[in-house]
């Protein structure tokens, strides 16, 4: 592998096929959002931003127009410099970046004006302030970056294969520390603590995102977070939690019972655990090249469908798309939901080599559905690994946690 700044020059050479003629792509790091008083939320750059320049810093942009990529930064000043410590300056900049047009900020409205009636590529609809500012110039039309930035990030280069490839192996051990310390009566935000602290001892900076842990029917809220109730025997805990490894995102759910399946999990746990674990194995198994992620979508309904109907369970098929109310998976890679298109001109993409995705296949009893099926009533599982697509066989990155 070689050093990051080859990979950066390709992705820039990449984008002049995407952002064409007298186009403009413009960047910019999300603002500074304040918590109370001198107190800020943490900082965490544009995936778009980092993956073309490797620029951390806040107060910043980026502005590509005929083949030209301009770098804005923040100027260092003694206050900043006094309360945060050290900022870099336009060498700097130079060298971290490879880009070698680097200015100060306050000189982006002038760089901007000059524009009239141009077709603007820039992530629109994320942060009130930034589309505030992108609406003060004259563009013909604005056009997502998904459809030039995130073209490029679908496939993945060996630099982001490898970062990837830790960042899961790094979060897998974490769930495996984590999960071993597990015992009945231990809060949800005991072992929301437990994992997390493992996924930094092994190398994360921070969390790919909001961590899940839920305990019982808690695992039947899809996006549950409050992750604060005491974890009950005989109950199953979901736990969807992982680090970001130098920016690269990995996600992995394992759902077990909480004093383990030996001693745990009921009949009806167990079954529905085997139904969800079939379904993610057997779509994991048809991620190859060629395959269109809805039709493995689509097959993955139908295998969790039979599983059910097989052991008698479900009374209506129509049930399964509330007990399977989500999607299979998403693209993953600087971003836990990397936002590449599904479809680039009305056609579906297909699986290539390169590309990373989550299968992520679950079941869950909540109130509605409890009523029908009061034998799995509180039942919520849900099994998820993250995938890289080769020339062989499909490879799961997440594979050091069992399941
Ligand atoms: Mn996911």
């Amino acid at each position: 592998m070689k050093e990051l700044k080859h990979y950066m020059n390709l992705r820039r050479q990449k984008l002049l096929n995407l952002v064409k003629g007298n186009d403009v792509l413009l960047i910019l790091a999300p603002p500074v959002y304040i918590r109370t008083a001198d107190q800020h939320h943490d900082f965490r750059q544009s995936s778009d931003f980092l993956y073309l320049t490797n620029w951390e810093k806040e107060n910043s942009a980026l502005l590509f127009h005929e083949g030209k990529f301009n770098l804005f930064i923040e100027k260092p000043t003694p206050m900043r410099l006094l309360w945060d410590g050290h900022v870099p300056d336009i060498d700097e900049a130079k060298v971290i970046t490879g880009i070698d047009n680097v200015f100060y900020k306050e000189e982006l409205p002038s760089h901007l004006s000059k524009f009239k009636n141009k077709n603007l590529h820039y992530d629109f609809g994320k942060h009130a302030a930034n589309d505030k500012f992108v609406l003060e110039y004259a563009w013909n039309s604005i056009t997502s970056t998904q459809n030039s930035v995130g073209i490029l990030r679908m496939i993945k280069d060996e630099y982001e294969i490898s970062m990837l490839k830790k960042s899961c192996e790094i979060s897998a051990l974490g769930h495996k520390d984590a999960w071993q310390k597990l015992r009945p009566g231990m809060n949800e935000s005991d072992f929301s603590l437990e994992i997390e602290f493992a996924f930094r001892k092994h190398g994360a900076q921070r969390n790919a995102y909001g961590p899940i842990v839920a305990g019982g029917k808690n695992a039947t809220c899809l996006h549950y977070s409050s992750n604060n109730q005491k974890l009950n025997e005989n109950e199953l805990l979901l736990v969807d939690a992982a680090g970001e490894y130098n920016y690269y995102a990995s996600d992995i759910t394992r759902t077990f019972p909480i004093n383990g399946w030996k001693s745990g999990g009921t009949h009806e746990q167990q079954i529905i655990y085997q139904i969800v674990l079939e379904a993610q194995l057997k779509s994991i198994a048809i991620a190859k090249i060629g395959m269109r992620p809805m039709e493995q979508h689509k097959q993955t309904i139908e295998w969790l469908k039979e599983g059910l109907l097989k052991n008698g369970i479900l009374k209506d098929p129509e049930h399964i798309k509330k007990l399977y109310p989500h999607g299979t998976g998403h693209w993953l890679g600087l971003d836990v939901h990397d936002e590449s298109p599904r479809e680039i001109n009305g056609e579906a993409v297909e699986y290539v080599p390169g590309m990373v995705f989550t299968v992520e296949p679950g079941l869950y009893f909540y109130a509605e559905m409890a009523e029908i099926y009061p034998k799995f009533a509180g039942i919520g599982i849900r099994i998820e690994d993250d995938i890289l697509i080769t020339e062989n066989e499909p490879v799961v990155m997440t594979a050091a946690i069992g399941k």
